[in-house]
């Protein structure tokens, strides 16, 4: 298997236009990133351009060429995005320009903090005004991450500096951490083409996770299903292409007009698509003015643009050097994960306004509310475990809630494991929810078993299936929340209802004084008693009532039709048991003249007694399963049924 095993690094160019971007890349690399006919034409890069090297120690660096034409720049955000480190180009006779201060604001929003400067036509200019330069740059880069980046003075035409550039790069490079990889590739696809006999090709730097010749790929947005058939990286056929690492995939079963930039090459399923996002956005100082709300702006995220609309969550503006949570409202959809980040561009008159990084994937528009921005403040919160919890707001299984709130695999374990054994959060089955939200679901069934408390007071409780659907929750997470409820004694499972541990069915005067007269039937002959049918038309206990009197204790179903006071039953019980302990099988008729009951009740009781696991039916007879002592035990349990419950 070929992997590449050397590292490879990713630097982007960056600078103002005619600065020598191109030509620089060209001395070092041997390659001229420029390949439109145009591009030669006109001297001047339009679209990405790409080229690389390798270094002395070992190692590639892939160069990402971007245009420094201001009309360009949307070309250079979708290849700047994924980048190791830049190679800020500056020419040495002209010093910081326009599109220098643009593309270093860029390069702060994408969060890219490692550099080094070139100061490029050197040979265009004597010491002294090239020292002019050096002192023009280092105070355009104050207050930015690259405040203290080497900076090399040279000369392509003349080939001088270029070694100590390739220096100062590689150290800078060794300085950078290692590229995440989570295990779910994606590759924003900055170009897409095809190659006589190979089909569709598409590039990128590969980021988040290795790809492998013959993985099953989607393109998203669109979700279009295919193979990799192939994998280069400069130019080298490989296995294996890790994260980090310029990636050129040959694609089987996707055409060429199904991919363009913008869209990612991710394993299926694997990405979300949204065209709602929540970003704490930051408005350059340099903005030419306020951000509005609802004005229409351009995203910028990984390759790809889209129009969007600014939805502030909290004011109704904010002024250039301000930053404030707000949802963008995407024309299109993209594929991105929280945590990318994003710049905003007004298209017109054209300016880079600001960025920031994706806090939130909604699936609905955010109201403006303060728990809204409370809510976002923690999904960003710099714990591994706050960041974590913050995504705990609905149950979510650990790989959702990691992917959700931007974890490594490495962080995610040590951060569920803080946070359920503070009891910050809750396991529930497969998955974990926030202390809070799971303190939402305990009052939510509490305030369903209280309304069907109110509202059928005779019943036992809630049905458990109408309250798992009200609190939307799978079976499995529902079974676990309750058995948690059950256990903490918030509470109680009485057969398939859910009720209060408080709750016992209440009879109105109406109905105790119907029960006092069916009692009385009821205790007259105590193994002979009415039929349910007497019981409902002589006193007026009907089925739910029975049910009510049942769950209560007072009195015990035996059978399908059958009502016994549960000191009847007891009586029964024992005497069978008595007769089982001195002969040692019992059959019907000898328990019928025994009780003195008749065959019709007899054979439902002795099939009570078999349900409860006192007797065994063997042949005709029956037989003591119990020792004579727990069988008594059993039997006292009939007549405290109702109190013996939770
Ligand atoms: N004398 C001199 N000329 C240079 C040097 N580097 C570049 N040039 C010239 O400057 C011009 C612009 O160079 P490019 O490399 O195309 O500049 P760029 O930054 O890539 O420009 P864009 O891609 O359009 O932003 C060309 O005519 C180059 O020949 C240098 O070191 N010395
Ligand atoms: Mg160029």
């Amino acid at each position: 298997m070929t992997t590449d095993r050397a590292t490879i690094r990713v630097v982007g160019t960056a600078g103002h236009v005619d600065h020598g971007k191109s030509t620089l890349l060209t001395a070092l690399t041997g390659m001229d990133p420029d390949r439109l006919r145009e591009e030669r034409a006109r001297g001047m890069t339009i679209d990405l351009g790409f080229a690389w090297v390798t270094l002395p120690g070992g190692g590639d660096i892939g160069f990402v060429d971007v245009p420094g034409h201001q009309d360009f720049i949307r070309n250079m955000l979708a290849g700047i995005g994924s980048i190791d480190a830049v190679l800020l180009v500056i020419a040495a006779d002209e010093g910081v320009m326009p599109q220098t201060r643009e593309h270093l604001a860029i390069l702060g929003l994408l969060g890219i903090d490692r550099g080094v400067i070139a100061l490029t036509k050197r040979d265009l200019v004597d010491d002294e005004w090239a020292a002019l330069a050096v002192s023009d740059v280092r105070a355009a880069l104050r207050g930015t991450a690259l405040a203290d980046a080497p900076l090399v003075a040279v000369s392509a035409t003349a080939r001088r500096g270029l070694d100590e550039l390739l220096r100062a790069l590689e150290s800078v490079l060794g300085a950078a951490p290692a590229r995440r990889d989570t295990g779910r590739p994606r590759l924003p696809v900055d170009r897409s083409f095809t190659m006589a006999g190979f089909g569709t090709v598409v590039t990128g730097t590969l980021l988040d996770g290795s790809l492998a010749v013959g993985d099953e790929v989607a393109v998203v947005p669109g979700d279009i299903r295919g193979r990799v058939r192939g994998l280069q990286t400069h130019r080298r056929s490989l296995d294996v292409a890790r994260p980090g690492s310029r990636v050129a995939a040959n694609l089987s079963g996707i055409e060429k007009e199904a991919v363009s930039r913008g869209m990612v090459l991710a394993r299926p399923g694997s990405l979300e698509t949204t065209t709602l996002i929540a970003v704490r956005l930051a408005l350059l100082a340099g903005a030419s003015g306020p951000l509005e709300h609802d004005e229409e702006i351009k995203v910028h995220v990984g390759a790809a643009e889209t129009m969007a609309r600014v939805a502030f969550l909290e004011g109704p503006a904010i002024s250039p050097g301000e930053t404030a949570w707000a949802q963008l409202r995407l024309a299109k959809a993209v594929a991105v994960a929280v945590g990318d980040r994003i710049v905003i561009r007004r298209p017109s008159p054209s300016e880079t306004l600001g960025g920031g990084a994706i806090a939130d994937l909604a699936a609905a528009r955010l109201r403006r509310r303060a728990e809204t921005v409370a809510a976002l403040e923690r999904r960003t919160a710099p714990s591994a475990a706050s960041r974590l919890l913050a995504s705990l707001d609905v149950p979510r299984t650990p790989a959702e809630a990691a992917d959700r709130s931007g974890l490594a695999p490495s962080e995610r374990d040590a951060a569920i494991a803080e946070v359920v054994a503070d009891g910050r959060a809750v396991p529930l089955a497969d998955a974990l929810v926030s202390r809070d939200a799971f303190e939402a679901f305990a009052t939510h069934v509490e305030r369903i078993c209280a309304q069907a408390h109110r509202r059928t007071p005779l019943r036992a409780g809630a049905s458990r299936e109408e309250a798992r659907s009200a609190l939307g929750l799978p079976p499995k997470r529902f079974t676990a929340l309750v058995a948690r409820l059950v256990a903490d004694k918030r509470l109680a499972e009485r057969g398939s209802a859910l009720a209060l541990p408080s709750h016992r069915p209440q009879l109105s005067n109406d109905q105790e004084r119907q029960w006092l007269s069916a009692r009385a039937a009821l205790a007259k002959e105590p193994l002979q008693p009415p039929s349910s049918a007497q019981l409902e038309s002589e006193h007026g206990l009907d089925r739910e009532l029975v049910a009510a009197l049942a769950e209560r204790g007072d009195v015990l179903r035996v059978g399908s039709e059958a009502v016994f006071l549960p000191e009847a039953v007891a009586r029964f019980a024992l005497a069978v048991v008595d007769e089982l302990v001195s002969s040692g099988s019992i059959t019907v008729a000898r328990a019928r003249d025994l009780s003195g009951s008749s065959r019709k009740h007899v054979l439902p009781l002795l099939q009570f007694l078999d349900d409860r696991g006192l007797t065994r039916r063997v042949g005709d007879d029956r037989v003591l399963v119990l020792t004579p002592d727990s069988a008594r035990e059993r039997i006292a349990t009939f007549t405290h049924q109702g109190e013996d419950r939770p």
